[in-house]
């Protein structure tokens, strides 16, 4: 209840410089709040008791008070020190990365985040980091001005074309959280989404060699039923088609296709498969898996009328059996 109150509703603390971060913020929160109930309260209380139609209400001229003045003065100028200093040490701790830190590169474009790691992986909207260990992004963009931002670690920074820009955490709590665009960016922006997975030693062991890492609960909760299915040990082994959905939503696809036929910046692939789409340039084509394959990894190809080559590739970027998967998905959306 307490806490409840005194935290209000700041996301979880997936780092520990959410913890330092927090506390700075509930200082200021309180010491606002303090100030606040005394400046207007001694507002309210004077005004009551000093009220004109009072009998000897006539007020006393008071003249300059050295006491008075000292400690108007002394009182803020040692509060504003003390959040000047605290400030500056938790913003120096949050913009000096350790110079051991695993080093990811990240390239924000519309709609969406590619994560480039030192082992040559590749992921979109999935950024793999291991827990307990400084972890710094160098980022930047490929079109318009972004933001990357992860509350749960306290984390916000620009991504800006032409330029690296950098953030750095120490994932505290194991799980998936949340990342945002924070910056307005074009039409799918609110749809720029992906999430940081941190790893235990053991997951982030097998992360790295390319294996199966197994299930991975949201931060801050239990694996839920759903996803213990989905780890496959249970005999739970999902249809190629399902796969592909997971595809579908990893690689940021459903930022610009619905598959319920409603409208995005790219077409809907509701029914596509089978039939005829017709191209800026009049011509047609059925769409069969080569189509499909193509237009995932030279979108720019064949345009389909009515929609603008904005669709970046996903030559390499997507692996052969993801493809088979994504394929599958798309040809069972009817
Ligand atoms: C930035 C927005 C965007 C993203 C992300 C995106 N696409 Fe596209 N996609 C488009 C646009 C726009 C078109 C139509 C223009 C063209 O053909 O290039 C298109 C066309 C297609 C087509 C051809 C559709 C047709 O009706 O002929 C397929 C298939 C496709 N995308 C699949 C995907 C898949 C699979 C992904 C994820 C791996 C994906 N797209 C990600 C914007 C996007
Ligand atoms: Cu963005």
């Amino acid at each position: 209840m307490f806490e409840k109150i005194f935290n209000g509703d700041l996301p979880l603390k997936g780092t520990q410089v959410a913890g330092s971060w927090d506390s700075l913020y509930n200082f200021l929160v309180w010491l606002s709040v303090f100030f606040f109930l005394l400046v207007v309260g001694g507002m309210v209380i004077f005004a009551m008791k000093y009220r004109a139609d009072r009998q000897g209400a006539k007020a006393k001229y008071i003249t300059g008070s050295h006491l008075l003045e000292a400690v108007w003065i002394a009182v803020p100028t040692v509060l504003l020190l003390i959040i000047f200093a605290w400030g500056y040490n938790v913003y120096r701790t949050m913009t000096h990365a350790p110079a051991d830190a695993y080093e990811v590169r990240v390239i924000g474009k519309q709609w969406l985040w590619t994560f480039l790691y030192e082992n040559g992986r590749t992921t979109v909207n999935d950024l793999y980091v291991p827990m307990n260990r400084p972890v710094k992004l160098i980022m930047t963009s490929e079109d318009v001005l972004h933001s990357f931002f992860v509350p749960n670690f306290r984390v916000k920074q620009d991504v800006v074309p032409g330029m690296y820009t950098s953030v750095w955490f120490e994932p505290t709590m194991p799980g998936k959280h949340r990342i945002f665009c924070a910056e307005y960016c074009g039409t799918s922006h609110s749809g720029m989404i992906g999430q940081v997975i941190a790893l235990e030693a053991a997951q982030w062991k097998a992360w790295s060699a390319g294996k199966e890492i197994g299930p991975v609960p949201q931060a801050g909760l239990e694996l839920t039923a759903a996803e213990k299915a989905h780890s496959g040990a249970a005999g739970a082994v999902l249809t190629l088609a399902e796969r592909g959905a997971k595809v579908f939503a990893a690689k940021g696809c459903a930022a610009c296709h619905s598959i319920d036929g409603s409208a995005r910046p790219g077409p809907t692939l509701k029914g596509v498969f089978g039939h005829e789409v017709e191209f800026g340039d009049g011509g047609r084509a059925l769409v069969d898996e080569n189509y499909l394959r193509e237009s995932i990894e030279r979108p720019q190809a064949r345009v389909v009328k009515g929609f603008q080559p904005i669709m970046p590739t996903f030559q390499g970027l997507v692996s052969e059996t993801e493809l088979s998967a994504l394929l599958a998905y798309i040809k069972s959306l009817k």
